[in-house]
């Protein structure tokens, strides 16, 4: 029993080692051919294009930003499984338990090779990743047979094993053969042992060599930016109501929300990158990182938002931009007519499509290399990236952009759009209150309230909250700093009264349009619905 019991956990172990191999092996020959064609990463990003839309909103609301590693998790728990059955399969039959990294590495081959822009090279780390697998899993399992043979009547020395079945063999209970066993399973901890440092040696040095050959952060610390052709002055103070607990109004870098589907950052160097902008123009151009440089750069100061933005959530942040004028790059081009989308494409193959007249309407729109002042993070962009006021991300702001089309509507469906989102995303009105914090408790009498609204490109006009379903006040609106930004807010609720309440909020645009009462989720178009909070007045 205690034998049974050794040889199935050994082999567990042993399906567990050449999984650990097959990855290592993967992740060093990735060092070569990129870090997204590490198997396990090829395999997340292929199965976040795959996951359908309910379930991937599901996920971005419930993981947030932690959403990637939740997915790699998953995966490295599915091939720790299959690690396992593996091992236990290949106990008995080391051919079909080999099988099982082979089609593992399989369909490492066919993600890599789905992935945008992906070429046969690509698909080597899983290649390399299943044959390492097989091999070691095959080896091992020989090694634990050989280990832990049933007892033959040669073998069979140990009839305290095995309290049932006395022993009939005519040496037993000769010592002379212990060593056989002893020597199998010492051989069988070696090869094992062995197989891990190996494992964890080529994985975490594949890891570090691509780093290195990649060193994207030294390459962007060597970047140097000219000045805008046309500063903007600093925001005015008056922006901003000094209410503690008010999120800033200009969000810092750090604090800016990342939405995207790619699992590892692209890394682009900037002296290899270039822009292609074609399509239905008359004069294609492509332009390097320095023809970008050399262009007048402007700034732009702008609220960002996410479509799947739950009604007051956080995928919201302002910055000044700085970037080239995308309009003028679109006339120097020369749109033709009947052009009414423009696709940007990303380097790691999203696509996000913008109305054509609305980057043409006199609007500010940039091609973005720096925010706040500092070259564009790499999980924002780095090096160049759309932005255009109005839109949510995913119909305005392609990060790691690489290509414009300018086409139709009828001609092209991006990539969130082919999954049923609205093709247009402009942005809707939203407002959130900020202070009091959900569930605070606060002393009766004044309470004050802030918070922040948007309605990017049209501009907020109006703010205004109720509580407990009584009637409307109208909040106190901080300076306006102009229609693609936010608008901050306070309001003094005055003589609160002991109990929980509850405070709800409302914006107006600049047309005069109230956002609407009615709840909607984001998917397809957007939020919408009146933000509330509920706070005990002590
Ligand atoms: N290449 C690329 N660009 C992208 C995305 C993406 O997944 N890939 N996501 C878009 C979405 S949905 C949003 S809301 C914004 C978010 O930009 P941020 O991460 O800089 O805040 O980027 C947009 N640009
Ligand atoms: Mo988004």
């Amino acid at each position: 029993m205690r034998d049974r019991t050794f040889r199935s956990a050994s082999a567990a172990v042993t399906g567990l080692a050449a999984a650990a191999a097959a990855i290592g092996v993967g992740e060093a020959v990735a060092a070569f051919t990129g870090p997204g064609t590490a198997p396990v990463y090829a395999v997340g990003s292929a199965a976040i294009d795959l996951t359908p839309t309910p379930l991937k909103e599901y996920a971005i609301r419930t993981f947030g930003t932690d959403d990637k590693p939740v997915l790699l998790g998953g995966i490295h728990l599915t091939m720790a499984l299959l690690a396992v059955l593996a091992g236990l399969l290949a106990l008995h039959r080391p051919v079909l338990g080999a099988a099982v990294p082979v089609l593992f590495g399989g369909v490492g081959v066919r993600a890599a090779l789905s992935r945008p822009g992906a070429t046969l090279v690509d698909a080597a780390p899983a290649v390399a990743a299943g044959v390492a697998g097989a091999c070691t899993l095959f080896l091992l399992a020989r090694l634990l047979r050989a280990a832990t043979a049933p007892p033959t009547a040669d073998t069979r020395t140990d009839a305290a094993d095995h309290p049932g079945s006395p022993a009939t063999t005519s040496h037993g209970g000769e010592p002379a053969h212990q060593p056989a066993g002893v020597t199998g399973r010492r051989t069988l901890l070696v090869a094992t042992s062995g197989t891990i440092a190996f494992a964890a040696s080529t994985g975490f040095g594949g890891r570090a060599l691509s780093d290195s050959r990649n060193d994207i952060v030294a390459v962007r610390a060597a970047v140097r930016l000219p000045p805008p052709t046309t500063p903007l002055p600093p925001l005015p103070a008056a922006v901003h109501p000094a209410v503690p607990g008010l999120s800033s109004f200009t969000t810092p870098n750090s604090d800016f929300y990342r939405v995207d589907t790619a699992l590892t950052l692209p890394r682009i160097d900037p002296r290899h990158w270039a822009l292609r902008i074609h399509g239905m123009v008359d004069h294609p151009l492509l332009l390097t990182f320095d023809d970008l440089l050399h262009l007048p750069l402007e700034e732009l100061d702008h609220t960002l938002s996410c479509v799947s933005n739950e009604v007051g959530g956080h995928y919201v942040g302002t910055t000044r931009w700085l970037g080239a004028s995308l309009p003028a790059l679109l006339r120097r081009a020369g749109v033709k007519p009947g052009a009414d989308q423009l696709v940007g494409r990303s380097q790691d193959g999203m696509t996000i499509g913008t109305p054509l007249e609305s980057v043409l309407d006199g609007r500010r729109a940039l091609l973005a290399v720096a925010m706040n002042g500092e070259v564009l993070p790499v999980a924002h962009g780095f090096p160049c990236r759309t932005v255009v006021p109005g839109f949510y991300g995913y119909t305005s702001a392609t990060k790691w952009l690489v290509d414009l089309n300018v086409t139709t509507f009828a001609a092209y469906d991006p990539y969130w759009v082919r999954r049923g989102w609205d093709r247009r995303g402009e942005v809707r009105t939203a407002s959130r209150i900020e202070v009091p914090a959900p569930f605070a408790r606060v002393p009766a009498g004044d309470v004050t309230v802030a918070g922040t609204a948007w309605a990017t490109h049209r501009g907020i006009a109006a703010v205004e909250l109720r509580v407990d379903g009584g009637p409307w006040q109208t909040a106190q609106p901080a300076a306006d700093a102009g229609p693609d930004l936010w608008r901050q807010w306070t309001h003094t609720w005055s003589g609160a009264t002991p109990g929980t309440h509850r405070i709800e909020v409302r914006a107006a645009d600049a047309s005069g349009a109230v956002q609407t009462e009615q709840r909607a989720a984001p998917y397809p178009a957007g939020a919408t619905g009146w933000h509330s909070t509920v706070v005990t007045v002590t």
